[in-house]
């Protein structure tokens, strides 16, 4: 394993807030903007999701969100796209149902690049694990409306997902700084959220207060759990 590999892989296990883009809850504010700020509050992981962009803007607005999360020491993956995670050297990139199989992902981005896949059900869960993926996006945990397709899961299902894989678990859906730590309680590593960081009025507040939250939280747990 290259150290790049290594420090990438070390940064995911400790990942407590991914914020993920979202150019109509932003009030305006470009990706960049956004992006910026979210690093700033002390997000780990920044996920840039954009079902809208033509191929050649998404590129452009992907190498420029590269450029300044690798100044932060930032992971940064891209959402479906796993051709723009590539040209751009992102960390990683994350897959959803719809999108291409994992293990063909796999093919083309090789070992070094992390796969992050949402999984819904135990089996959806340890096929990710066993065909190579890095971490787990599991949600809707909470109703939301950032998503139309998103599926409401509830909280339990993060305790029933969590003895099944030894990958990261990140909650996604509806969460928000108080009701993170009840996602941790239950069995999640840490939160990906949009709205209520990227439509908030100081996005590098919102994201430092959700931080807070999920770190108390896990603090807690481990505590309780030594
Ligand atoms: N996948 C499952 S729920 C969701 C995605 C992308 C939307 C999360 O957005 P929010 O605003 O944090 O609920
Ligand atoms: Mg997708």
């Amino acid at each position: 394993m290259s150290s790049t590999e290594t420090d990438k892989k070390a940064i995911l296990q400790n990942v407590q807030v991914c914020v993920i883009t979202d150019r109509h809850l932003s009030r305006g504010r470009s990706f960049v903007e956004v992006v910026e700020a979210a690093v700033k509050g002390g997000a780990q992981m920044v996920q840039f999701r954009d079902k809208e962009l033509p191929d050649g803007p998404f590129f452009r607005e992907a190498m420029k969100l590269r450029a300044l999360t690798r100044k932060s020491g930032t992971l940064f993956i891209i959402d479906d796209r796993v051709d723009v995670a590539l040209s751009v050297a992102a960390d990683g990139v994350h897959l959803g149902e719809k999108d291409l199989p994992i293990e063909e992902a796999k093919k083309l981005v090789g070992s070094e690049m992390i796969l992050g896949v949402s999984a819904r059900t135990p089996q959806a869960a340890q096929r990710a694990q066993e065909r190579g993926a890095a971490y787990l996006g599991v949600g809707a945990i909470f109703p939301t409306g950032t998503k139309d397709d998103a599926v409401h899961v509830g909280i339990e299902r993060l305790t029933q997902l969590r003895p099944l894989v030894d990958i990261p678990i990140l909650a996604i859906g509806g969460i928000t700084a108080d009701n993170a730590a009840q996602t941790i309680r239950a069995g999640a590593d840490g939160v990906a959220v949009i709205s209520a960081v990227v439509g908030a009025d100081d996005v590098a507040s919102a994201t430092a207060r959700l931080l807070d939250r999920v770190r108390q939280a896990k603090e807690a747990t481990s505590q309780e759990n030594s």
